[in-house]
């Protein structure tokens, strides 16, 4: 039977996370075409490659967004009147919400609020706790974490709502991209039952733009893309006992024009079998086969609008960085 190492030291909740995980590569590495889903790119060196990638000067979601939160922060506050409780999905290092609370800070006029924070990672609900409570003396904060999926935390923080004042939640990154379309529309609906008719909802979305640039921006020159793509099959190597020979996989980013995303793929340049013992899974990839790690849909402004619709918000304002091709996208439940 396959152990790993450091099995007795693993917490009931690290076991069923493995556990998890192994049933998830069993299932969509035998799918055809293979695929793995996105979100196992983030464990502590994939979170860090993707914090890397966030600098990078062909990767500009995040500086267009930071932008946009700092110039328009006013605005955007001054559309929710009171203001009394934030929601972030995701809130990484709490940079971004920091930053909109500090634009928008003469539009609170130092009223009470409270932040609930919803991350699966421990480390950064602590780090963006840490940013919030960094945050000028007279905003005063009340910080609550939830770590949790986004599912399980919209439902704690609606429950646990107590501050006066309306609701704006916080989706930002273009996270939303990575959901497949009925994935997107059933996550929106989920936030929007956790809203009031008249809370609000502010999503960050990355805009098509020429292939040039969005090829760039997901194969970059520095190959930090590549390494955060490679490192799923590291992740599964060490978690899994598997023997993926990593050395023959190639990085491959494509423009899926029909579906209106980019696409990272890991193709392997040489026939390989692979074991995987704590997914009871054997597989053999052909010369030349790809298996399918990420999708990241890009919008047209007026389609951002539409899937918000559909999950019952209505526009109340859009900002765009026409530079970066990036929109800020400000919507009421209704
Ligand atoms: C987190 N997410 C929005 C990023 C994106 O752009 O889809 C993840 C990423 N994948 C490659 N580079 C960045």
């Amino acid at each position: 039977m396959f152990m790993r190492p450091s099995a007795a030291f693993d917490s009931a909740a690290d076991r069923a996370a493995i556990q998890t995980f192994a049933g998830d590569v069993e299932y969509y590495l035998t799918l055809s075409p293979r695929q793995l889903p996105s979100h196992y790119l983030y464990d502590a060196l994939g979170t860090a490659l993707f914090e890397a990638i966030c600098e990078l000067p062909w990767y500009r979601i995040t500086r267009a967004e930071r932008s946009l939160l700092g110039s328009r922060g006013r605005e955007i506050l001054a559309h929710i009147k009171p203001l009394g409780t934030l929601i972030e999905l995701g809130p990484g290092s709490g940079e971004k919400l920091a930053g909109l609370v500090d634009a928008g800070a003469a539009q609170l006029h130092g009223a009470r609020l409270t932040a609930h924070l919803i991350d699966v990672s421990a480390a950064a609900l602590d780090l963006a706790s840490r940013t919030l409570g960094a945050l000028d003396a007279n905003q005063s904060i009340e910080i609550v974490t939830h770590q949790a999926t986004y599912e399980a935390g919209l439902v704690q923080a609606a429950a646990q709502k107590r501050s006066p004042g309306r609701t704006l939640a916080l989706f930002l990154g273009s996270n939303i991209g990575n959901f497949d379309p009925p994935g997107a529309d059933a996550f929106l609906r989920h936030i929007r039952a956790a809203l009031a008719i008249g809370d609000f909802l502010l999503i960050g979305t990355d805009l098509v733009k020429p292939e040039a640039e969005l090829l760039l921006a997901y194969d970059d020159p520095l190959g930090v893309t590549a390494a955060f793509n490679r490192n799923l099959l590291v992740r599964i190597n060490r978690e899994l006992g598997a023997d993926f020979d990593l050395a023959s996989f190639r990085h491959r980013a494509l423009w899926n024009d029909a579906e209106s995303r980019v696409e990272m793929h890991l193709v392997t340049a040489r026939r390989q079998q692979v074991r995987i013992p704590a997914a009871f899974l054997d597989i053999t990839l052909a010369a030349g086969e790809a298996i399918w790690t990420e999708s990241s849909y890009k919008y047209r402004p007026d389609a951002v609008v539409r899937i918000l619709e559909c999950a019952g918000f209505k526009l109340v304002d859009q900002w765009i960085h026409d530079e970066d091709g990036f929109a800020l996208t400000l919507v009421a439940a209704t």
